[in-house]
């Protein structure tokens, strides 16, 4: 059966960032595929222990971990003890990320390493923790969770393009290095969508809300369960020829200059 490509059902996946918006999103598709999922959270043991509880009421089966994702001593224990806990690690989302919008001319330096080292040196400290384990299976999944931002520029995100452009070339340099030990390595791209980190250019009246709406051959935000099917097949054995590319989920967004406010 076709199904059988994408069920997940044996899978361990841990999902960094998890506790809500995308990466609880892209965690529930997998859960509901057939995946364990190991939830990370960084700051609050509560957030946490909700976000499981909220995992375990949809059927899924969830454990949670609280570790910084940036502080490579906690990321190497936390994998030890969630290898040990729970079972190795199949499939690795790293969806944790910042953002900080302001323009490069007034950011302070501090803020710009921040943005630097948890969207993008943290998805390599996380990764180097769980790949070594993949090796040794000859087995593994890893998805870099990146962004339009990795192809296009845009006014105040300056550290976070950064940071996503160097996440989409690190996803294709980890494909290059691990896909000889049956590795998938690759990315997703969400486009505009509807959470807590973009509520706060998406309020009506907001001229970027407008934009965005004007901007998207779909006309609408993303709702965050739109990015499941994408999550489910580059964690699935469908994927299993595919490396090193970016999934754009982003209702055509970047398929188009746009068009004049006149037109339909
Ligand atoms: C922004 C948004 C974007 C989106 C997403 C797009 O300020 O432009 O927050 O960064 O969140 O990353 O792919």
């Amino acid at each position: 059966m076709s199904t059988q490509l994408f069920d997940l059902s044996g899978k361990i996946a841990l999902i960094t960032g998890a506790t809500h918006g995308l990466g609880m999103a892209m965690a529930k598709g997998l859960g509901l595929a057939g995946a364990t999922i190991v939830v990370n959270g960084n700051s609050s043991q509560e957030k946490l222990d909700n976000a499981v509880a909220e995992y375990k009421a949809a059927g899924i089966n969830a454990s949670g971990y609280l570790f910084d994702v940036t502080n490579e001593e906690q990321v190497v224990a936390s994998i030890k003890k969630i290898e040990s806990e729970v079972g190795a690690i199949d499939i690795l989302i790293n969806n944790a990320g910042i953002i900080k919008r302001t323009p490069l001319v007034e950011m302070e330096v501090a803020d710009f390493k921040q943005v630097i080292d948890v969207d993008l040196v943290s998805p390599f400290i996380v990764s180097k923790a769980v790949v070594k384990g993949m090796i040794e299976r000859r087995n593994g999944k890893i998805i870099n969770i990146c962004s339009m931002m990795s192809e296009l520029g845009r006014n105040s995100v300056g550290a976070y393009a950064a940071a996503k452009g160097g996440l989409k070339m690190l996803t294709q340099n980890m494909a290059t290095e691990w896909a000889k030990f049956n590795i998938q390595t690759n990315g997703i791209g969400p486009g505009y969508f509807a959470t807590s980190q973009t509520a706060p250019i998406r309020v009506d009246g907001n001229p970027f809300n407008e934009f965005i709406i004007s901007r998207t051959p779909a006309g609408v935000w993303g709702d965050p369960d739109d990015l499941q099917g994408a999550a489910i097949f580059l964690s699935s054995k469908a994927s299993n020829f595919v490396n090193g590319q970016v999934l754009y989920v982003d209702g055509g967004i970047l398929a188009t200059i746009g068009k004049p406010s006149n037109e339909d």
